[in-house]
């Protein structure tokens, strides 16, 4: 049996999770969207009720088990599913949304406690050049919560954009904030 890893994406509805995971997974994505209802279907037309979920073969290292998770705090109870051996968690927010810092501020009042305990990027998506000023009042965000993370501008449509978010997030968890080798980092790293 292969050894499998799992990563998360958490974000607001429209950040861009069930884009990053079709971008990434060789499997059909498992998804589960319904027609939006309510003011989200002025600008999108369906959203994911509970989570996505897709693979990526690694070979002889095993498989990464990919996951989407909603930022809403109703959904807060989605993480017990995924928490088991994660190795790290990708933070999304759509900065071209006048409502980003909000969207960013709810997805870390749900998971900031489990986000403090493994390596996370944020990654800033449907921008292809956010401001700074944006950047900082996210970094005043995660700072609020006790986070520290790296912040990169994304395209979630383009795999090579996710794959450098992942690659990001393994040097993250081959050194750890302090620099030191940490042990449990898979062979493939
Ligand atoms: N222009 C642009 N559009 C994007 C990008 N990433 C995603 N989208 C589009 O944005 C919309 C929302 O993306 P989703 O991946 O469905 O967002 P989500 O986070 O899964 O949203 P919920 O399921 O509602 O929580 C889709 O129509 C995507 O095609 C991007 O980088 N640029
Ligand atoms: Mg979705």
């Amino acid at each position: 049996m292969k050894q499998s890893y799992k990563m998360v994406f958490v974000g607001e509805p429209g950040a861009g999770k069930t884009t990053c995971i079709a971008a990434l997974s060789d499997i059909k994505p498992v998804t589960t969207d319904v027609g939006c209802t309510d003011e989200l279907a002025m600008i999108k037309e369906t959203t994911t009720v509970a989570l996505d979920y897709g693979e990526l073969d690694l070979g002889d290292q095993g498989r990464l088990l990919l996951y989407g998770l909603p930022g809403q705090s109703r959904f807060r109870f989605m993480f017990d599913v995924v928490r088991a051996g994660l190795l790290g968690v990708v933070i999304l927010v759509d900065a071209a949304s006048s409502h980003a810092l909000d969207g960013l501020a709810e997805t870390l009042e749900t998971y900031a406690d489990e986000l403090r305990h493994l390596p996370c990027v944020l990654a800033l998506n449907k921008h292809p050049d956010p401001p700074d000023t944006f950047k900082q009042q996210c970094q005043d965000l995660l700072r609020k919560h006790k986070l520290v993370t790296p912040i990169l501008a994304v395209d979630a449509r383009k795999r090579a954009d996710v794959i450098r978010v992942f690659e990001l997030l393994f040097v993250l968890l081959e050194y750890g904030s302090d620099g030191a080798p940490r042990q449990e980092a898979p062979a493939w790293l």
